[in-house]
């Protein structure tokens, strides 16, 4: 069995037999059968979807493919390069059209053996001489290569390969070469003795009269191959009859690629729009489709757990910020510039850099002005007459199973962000234990945590109790002195999200719901037996509240 490939896009459910398996199994098979031509991994993965067994990895197209005449203009390894994405995104076999093996018998067992190692079932070599020219170009100038010479390289191919399925095919160019049926019956033979797997008869002729003679005369001594381009109009039945075991098709992908390609080309260039070309063309889902795209998002979910952020960010920036005064006359607070980029943008970059591209801001106030690419903005339409908890419902259609929520006025260093999501705990928020040289502008809120920031709590769950306006409280519990300023940013995970909905839905039956903000949801959670996680930092984040709030951000990204 062939093994298990790490490749994206290669299937491992339906595993196939090794590739060379079924190359041979293909050759010595009672039945007609048919192989497609391959150029690259694209095309490749078409011929296998399409249903054909195999492949034939054509020198004319690749080299077509690569823009290059098919002389051995392209070197063996460019050739086998290509090989490997064709076989990477594969499981049926690839036949490789080996010209004349690229050089003498030394390069034919180095080819074998490369071959071997990126699973291509087989390798089809012409007895013309290198560098060799297509078929079809001034073949009756084309010299063949001595038989004892063809031989020998038939010989050292086979006594190299360590897989006793790989095939090796000989072609006769000698009717291509303008040699009678006598001559390429006798190299026939000849190859057939120096151990090849399979003879191919190629013709220019555009009626089958010679390849049928051929067939006759050779009476399956070994499997017979043609390549029917020039005498296509034949009917596959006469093949069929006259006991031929592979049909090569071999070279109707790349032409049919050029056609299309063509085609639209000239269409968009002349038209100056896409328009008209859209319906002719694969959809873009379609190409993503081809290159497995699908499988490296579940990889995604498998492998990167929680170090790739599948995070969202829901961000409140509905009021106006009155305490600003003019600044705020035309545009929200979040759209005030700080280092020529306003507000929101610092925000949103933030959030970007971590990964989290799944960015909804609630606005309210001059919404229209909010013009930061890349986020979804929703409406609170009651902005004037609501706090931050009406903003939050606006957005209940974000909420996930992992979600930020942040207020927009926030400037804080990278890391805050990157800590939090690194964090454990169906709720977490962040208490700057510092609180030094920091505005008391706004009216800061004060977290009351289950334990003070101490170093040596580094790493220990801390709990948030309470948050409050005030900065001493009376409480009958064993704190009365805050723990530090809470910044207003949260992160609702797994349960957390069932625990913040449900907590909503209490709250909004209470009257006084359009007051409420971020800090009450958090107080009520809290009072419903709910775990609030406390991440402590130490300052390194500002809101913005006032003018001297917006002096200190110039100080500090200006
Ligand atoms: C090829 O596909 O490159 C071949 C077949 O060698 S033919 O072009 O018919 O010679
Ligand atoms: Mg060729």
């Amino acid at each position: 069995m062939q093994k298990i490939s790490s490749t994206p896009n290669k299937s491992t459910k339906t595993l196939k037999s090794k590739k060379s398996t079924q190359l041979k199994k293909l050759l010595q098979s009672p039945e007609l059968q048919f192989i497609m031509e391959a150029h690259n991994g694209v095309s490749a993965r078409i011929v296998e979807e399409a249903g054909f067994k195999g492949i034939w990895a054509s020198g004319l197209a690749v080299s077509a493919q690569y823009g290059v005449r098919d002389n051995n203009e392209a070197s063996w390894t460019q050739i086998v390069e290509m090989l490997e994405f064709m076989s990477d995104v594969t499981q049926i076999p690839i036949l490789l059209d080996g010209d004349t093996g690229y050089g003498n018998f030394n390069n034919m067992r180095r080819l074998v053996r490369k071959l071997e190692q990126r699973e291509i079932a087989g390798v089809c070599i012409e007895d013309k001489l290198f560098p060799k020219t297509n078929s079809f170009i001034n073949g009756e100038k084309q010299p063949l290569a001595d038989i004892e010479e063809f031989c020998g390289k038939i010989k050292a191919g086979k006594d190299s390969q360590l897989d006793e399925d790989f095939c090796i095919v000989a072609r006769i160019e000698a009717l291509i070469a303008g040699w009678d049926l006598s001559e390429a019956l006798r190299r026939a033979e000849a190859y057939h003795v120096a151990g090849a797997d399979a003879i191919l008869i190629h013709s220019k002729s555009s009626r089958p009269d010679e390849i049928i003679a051929f067939a006759k005369e050779w009476a399956s001594r070994t499997p017979l191959i043609i390549i029917p381009t020039k005498y296509y109009s034949t009917p596959t039945e006469v093949f069929r009859q006259a006991g031929i075991s592979l049909i090569i098709w071999a070279n109707h992908m790349i032409r049919a690629a050029v056609a299309s390609m063509e085609a639209i080309a000239r269409e968009v260039q002349v038209s100056e729009t896409l328009v008209n070309i859209e319906e002719k063309i694969a959809p873009i889902k379609e190409i993503f489709r081809l290159q497995g795209a699908e499988e490296l998002l579940e990889a995604e979910k498998r492998y990167f757990g929680n170090g790739k952020n599948q995070s969202n960010a829901i961000i409140l920036a509905a009021t106006r910020g009155e305490e600003l005064h003019g600044l705020t006359r035309d545009k929200p607070k979040v759209m005030l510039p700080i280092a020529g980029k306003a507000l929101l943008r610092h925000v949103v970059d933030k959030f970007k850099k971590l990964n989290i591209n799944d960015i909804s801001l609630v606005a309210g106030y001059k919404a229209e002005t909010i013009d930061v690419p890349g986020i979804k903005i929703i409406h609170n339409p009651e902005y004037a007459t609501t706090g931050e908890l009406a903003s939050l419902v606006a957005a209940k259609n974000q909420f996930s199973d992992d979600m930020l929520v942040t207020y927009g006025d926030l400037l804080f260093r990278s890391y805050i962000l990157r800590d939090l999501l690194e964090s454990a705990g169906e709720i977490i928020t962040v208490v700057d234990s510092a609180m030094k040289n920091k505005s008391t502008s706004g009216s800061p809120d004060y977290a009351y945590c289950s334990q003070a920031d101490e170093l040596s709590l580094f790493g220990q769950d801390v709990n948030l109790l309470q948050i409050s306006k005030n900065k001493q409280i009376e409480s009958n519990q064993n704190y009365n002195k805050s723990h530090g300023r809470w910044i207003g940013m949260l992160r609702c995970q797994g349960q957390g999200r069932q625990w913040v909905e449900a907590a909503l839905c209490q709250l909004q039956a209470q009257p006084e719901f359009n007051k409420m903000n971020l800090a009450d949801l958090c107080n009520h959670l809290i009072s419903q037996g709910k775990t609030i996680k406390v991440l402590y930092i130490r300052g390194h984040w500002l809101d913005i509240n006032s003018l001297d709030d917006l002096d200190l951000a110039f100080q500090l990204h200006g």
